[in-house]
């Protein structure tokens, strides 16, 4: 019988592992989306072993389109405080639309974000400030950062106090080592947790919680090269677009999709710079193919 273990950190606890009750699991004997990372669980001693009997309805989550051909819904996280998306502008090179959509995906889950420009040691401050620009008159927080210099650090710790913090964004950008620049030494401690697997952080392929201090709880995904949206239809794109919302409901049609319709206030406001039209770019392109995709999701 497969039953996959967890680790729990029981408040003011050292982590300890467990099973799992085999009526939490899904019909293919697997956790799915059953006990995901942030999950409050109560467990039971039986023969020295911890055993998860229970789930603690969840407050939120952040979930993604599952890999594969049907659409399936993947829990990422759960009873999370923020967001932070993190990226880079090269290597790996700024992809707007990934951005977006993790954006938009955390607006979808009621979730505060906001936006950390990593590896910022590694092209003009001009060039990174125009990109943090358009995420600040969009509305979200924006970090400039170097996980190498140390540029930032503190003040992404200090937004990240007190709130559960999920990191996300493309592999490669720096997600990981900027969770080692946030929490030193935790390292050592991921090897006191994980021993069944035998992986470190860097193999793990599910999201990772690590507390090195009772206020600080950062959760390490892994670095994707996609991010399909879960929940959200094309109708509904446009309110998970911060800065759209004071524009919404003046376009001169209901209907309107905010692409190239006479009377729009959306376009009306990008190309008055009231927003960014690089916002709006990638709005349309992400509207664009949730329409392809033609499910009303
Ligand atoms: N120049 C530069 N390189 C960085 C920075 N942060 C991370 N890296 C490098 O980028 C690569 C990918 O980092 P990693 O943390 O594994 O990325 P992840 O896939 O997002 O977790 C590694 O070789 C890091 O040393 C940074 O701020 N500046
Ligand atoms: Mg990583
Ligand atoms: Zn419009």
């Amino acid at each position: 019988m497969d039953f996959r273990a967890c680790v729990l950190h029981p408040a003011g606890g050292e982590p300890i592992e467990a099973t799992v009750r085999g009526r939490l699991m899904g019909p293919r004997r697997s956790l799915g989306n059953a006990l995901v990372v942030g999950d409050v669980a109560h467990y039971v001693e039986e023969g020295g072993q911890a055993v998860v009997t229970e789930v603690t309805p969840r407050r939120n989550t952040f979930s993604r389109r599952g890999a594969g051909e049907r659409a399936a819904e993947q829990v990422v996280a759960a009873n999370l405080d923020q967001v932070v998306v993190v990226a880079s502008i090269v290597q790996p090179q700024f992809r707007a639309g990934l951005v977006d959509r993790m954006l938009c995906q955390a607006e979808h889950a009621g979730l505060p974000a906001r936006v950390a420009i990593n590896k910022c040691d590694l092209v003009p401050d001009d060039e990174a400030q125009a990109l943090l620009d358009d995420y600040v008159r969009a509305g979200y927080p924006a970090h400039r950062l170097s996980a190498r210099t140390g540029e930032g650090v503190e003040a992404l710790r200090r937004a990240c106090g007190g709130r559960r913090s999920l990191f996300a964004g493309h592999s490669g950008v720096g997600k990981s080592t900027l969770l080692s620049a946030l929490a030193p030494g935790v390292e050592l401690r991921e090897g006191l947790v994980n021993p069944r697997t035998g992986k470190g952080r860097h193999t793990t392929s599910a999201a990772w919680l690590i507390a090195p201090e009772p206020d600080l709880e950062l959760i390490d995904t892994p670095g994707v090269r996609a991010f399909g949206l879960w929940g959200i239809g094309p109708r509904d794109l446009d309110q998970a677009w911060p800065e759209f919302r004071r524009f919404l409901g003046k376009c001169r049609f209901a209907d309107c999709r905010h692409e190239s319709e006479p009377g729009c206030a959306i376009r009306a406001a990008a190309e008055a710079g009231e927003i960014s039209a690089r916002r709006w770019e990638s709005f349309r392109k992400l509207r664009a193919e949730l329409e392809q995709e033609g499910a009303p999701r």
